[in-house]
């Protein structure tokens, strides 16, 4: 018996990128831990992933190339070799690709966040094809774009020095289960005294571990974040100098403001005057202060304003002068990726395909031929992403799935809900089982992903995959040689140090501590742009402003209720719903219930209810545990649809209208009703 471990990184989408160590015996993997020498990770992954060998090692994982058997939705397939698989997809892409290449579109996320088996040989493929070009959206561009119009880009505060702090906000963020290391600084911040407030229209986990929970209606942050702009002028808790060194737009900005006192936007948000007063003062007299922003706060009509409005903060009270101070959304605009060497969008020559935005896949699939679209898409190509699941308003996306003259492959790890409308699925390898170079967006540090095991049956990585189907197309660049070895030193060129990488796992970048201390913002101006002549430029509004929401709990009689989705804690997205001892923990999906809001539909604990729209109807279980708030219901995602009740999973009910800026999804912002299921 041979016992080794060997080293990681965790491919999840999440912002902490932990530093795995696995150990394994007799080429299976036992265990899979956090490695202690990497200071993010600190020793301690989450509940998911700590289950990562029991994901990998599943019985249910595929292990052959599948063919499918019954009509498109069936799940039924049968073995077949990777030849006759490959051969049949490179002929059938060729076909379609002869006609118009732009019927074929490649779907994928970031199933996995590496950098080799997420963006590297799979463009290369799509380039050279012709392919249309996906819009990749379905998260984090409205955020984004906030950020770009701001401070210049994705970049913040070093997250160890969130544990300096005095005041942290936690803002739009479940940090207890979405970015658990992050928890783990804020909580040494507040041992030495730090004040923690979580602003959340939920009760989360986090929100009820922090001193204050400012319990906002969904979608209405810009104005709570306008209301302390105004106490801040009001109160001069200004840093002038700064304002006047490193911001543009200062006295437009300062008008903005001033029509938005807290009574207004108490009004708008649902809260307390008083308590916009306080988290003002607060927020205004307390040194260091720091924002931990989250995406939870984007995913709603004005989810770009509100991102837009909060980065304004630290520069009007000059924060970003000390290192504990500032905000964090998002940290991977450091990394120095050479995008370009690894997804070779010269092999387009000349060409420009059309985008196609993945928040509206199902409109899109169903959509014809015609000059304003293009042509009709014919063939999916879909890996590291689980759509049928996750994308918004899935009646649509399943029909557009179920149509039986689209060609579809699904590269994946398991029988997911996407992969039931599969034509084929391809076995693709764990993280366990291949390499891969990563980023993060939670911390500043390059990891390294060694293979741990053989790869699993016949399953091959991703960039493998592509590899083989550029082989059987007769692409003959030598780029489609490239090794997953060779693709992970491409990645970041000679700007990494690869020896390093390989020695210890990770690399720190180097960034600076207290990154906008003197200005620097890597906007147009150099400044941080209250002011955005970028944005006025497209006709957009220049200022942050409140955006409400496409639909206003309240507005509409027939869908009275505000739902909001945001994720299990053990789950992550649509991944590990399939794991039996994750979600025996998460129990059954369940929609959270405001106590009133459950009484006045005769709506018990535990009842079964059926949750609607105009759009669709999903089934689940109503808990008044006290984490809703009046008017709101919170509908833990993202289940798979055919382990939830009938089918269906909460994006029934979701809606496939866009952000305000980086045309992003709006899954928080949507109205539904909810009725008590009788079993009549
Ligand atoms: N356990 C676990 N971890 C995850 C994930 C997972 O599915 N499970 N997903 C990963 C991915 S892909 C991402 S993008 C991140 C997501 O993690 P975050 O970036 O933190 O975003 P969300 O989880 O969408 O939402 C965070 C919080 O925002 C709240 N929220 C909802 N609407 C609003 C609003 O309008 N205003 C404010 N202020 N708050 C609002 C939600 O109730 C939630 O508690 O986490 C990653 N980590
Ligand atoms: N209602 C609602 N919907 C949401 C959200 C929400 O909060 N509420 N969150 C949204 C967000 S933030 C995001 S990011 C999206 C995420 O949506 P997706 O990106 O689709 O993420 P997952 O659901 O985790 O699915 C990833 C799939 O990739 C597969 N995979 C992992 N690694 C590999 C690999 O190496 N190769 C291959 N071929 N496959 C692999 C996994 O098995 C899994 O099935 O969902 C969005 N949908
Ligand atoms: S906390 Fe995030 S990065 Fe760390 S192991 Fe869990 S999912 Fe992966
Ligand atoms: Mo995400």
């Amino acid at each position: 018996m041979t016992t080794t471990t060997v080293r990681g990184a965790c491919p999840h989408d999440c912002p902490d990128t932990c530093a795995l160590i696995t150990t394994v015996e007799d080429g299976r993997a036992l265990r899979v831990q956090g490695n202690p020498a990497h200071a993010a990770t600190g020793g301690v992954l989450c509940a998911k992933v700590s289950r990562y060998a029991e994901r990998t090692h599943h019985a249910e994982r595929i292990l052959t190339p599948l063919k499918r058997t019954g009509p498109k939705g069936s799940g039924r397939f049968t073995p077949v070799g990777w030849d006759e698989a490959l051969d049949d997809i490179a002929r059938r892409l060729g076909a379609i690709a002869a006609r118009d290449p732009q019927a074929i579109l490649p779907y994928s996320y970031a199933g996995t966040m590496g950098l080799v088996q997420g963006e590297s040989m799979d463009r290369r493929f799509f380039h050279r094809l012709g392919a249309s070009l996906l819009h990749r959206s379905i998260c984090s561009t409205a955020g984004g774009e906030g950020l770009v119009h701001t401070l210049g880009g994705k970049l913040g505060m070093k997250v160890e020095f969130f544990a300096e702090s005095k005041l942290i906000l936690i803002w739009g963020s479940n940090s207890i289960g979405s970015n658990l290391h992050f928890w783990r600084i804020a909580q040494q911040a507040k041992r030495d005294g730090a004040r923690l407030v979580c602003i959340d229209p939920r009760k989360s986990e986090t929100a009820e571990k922090c001193h204050e929970h400012v319990q906002l209606r969904p979608g209405t942050d810009a104005a709570l974040a306008l209301a302390l702009m105004h106490e801040l002028i009001q109160n001069d808790w200004l840093d002038h100098d700064y304002i006047a060194r490193h911001t543009l737009g200062w006295e437009a900005l300062r008008a903005r403001a001033l029509q938005w006192p807290p009574e207004r936007a108490a009004e708008v948000c649902g809260l307390a005057v008083e308590q916009i007063r306080r988290l003002a003062r607060d927020y205004g007299t307390t040194k260091p202060a720091a924002i931990r922003l989250n995406y939870g706060v984007q995913r709603a009509h004005g989810g770009g304003n509100a991102v837009r409005a909060v980065a304004c903060l630290p520069a009007l009270t000059g924060a970003w002068r000390e290192r504990a101070g500032g905000m964090l959304l998002s940290s991977s605009g450091a990394f120095p990726v050479q995008r370009a060497q690894l997804q070779r969008p010269d092999l387009l020559a000349g060409r420009s395909p059309r985008s196609i935005n993945m928040v509206t896949i199902g409109d899109d699939l169903l959509r014809a031929t015609s000059p304003a679209f293009g042509p009709q898409i014919e063939a999916l190509v879909v890996y590291n992403s689980n759509p049928v699941a996750v994308a918004p308003d899935s009646p649509q996306v399943v029909q557009g799935f179920a149509r039986e003259d689209v060609f579809t492959v699904v590269l994946e790890h398991f029988q997911t809900d996407t992969a039931d409308y599969a034509d084929y699925i391809l076995p693709a390898t764990t993280q366990l089982e291949h390499w891969d170079v990563h980023l993060a967006y939670g911390h500043t540090d390059v990891l390294l992903n060694r293979p741990a095991i053989a790869p699993q049956g016949q399953a091959r990585s991703n960039a493998q995959i592509f590899r083989d189907l550029a082989a059987r197309m007769g692409f003959t660049e030598p780029c489609f040689a490239d090794t997953d070895e060779q693709l992970c030193r491409q990645a970041y060129g000679d700007r990494v140090d690869f020896a390093l990488l390989l020695d210890q796992g990770f690399v720190p970048l180097p960034v600076p501590e207290a990154p906008f201390a003197e200005g620097g913002f890597p906007t147009p101006s150099g400044k941080c742009e209250f002011f955005s002549q970028r944005l006025a430029d497209q006709g957009l509004d220049p200022l942050p402003g409140h955006v409400p929401n496409h639909e206003v709990a309240g507005g509409s009689a027939l869908y009275p209720l505000a739902m909001i989705s945001p994720p299990a804690r053990n789950f992550l997205n649509s991944t590990f719903v399939n794991l039996q001892s994750l979600r025996d923990i998460e129990g059954r999906p369940v929609l959270e219930m405001h106590p009133e809001d459950a009484a006045a539909r005769g709506i018990a604990e535990g009842a079964l209810v059926r949750v609607f729209n105009g759009r669709g109807s999903y089934a689940c279980h109503a808990t008044l545990n006290g984490r809703a708030r009046p008017g709101v219901v919170n509908g833990l995602g993202v289940w798979w649809r055919k382990l939830g009740h009938g089918g269906t999973n909460v994006n029934e009910v979701t809606s496939q209208a866009l952000t305000d800026l980086g045309a992003g999804p709006t899954f928080y912002d949507c109205t539904v009703q909810v009725q008590a299921v009788t079993s009549a």
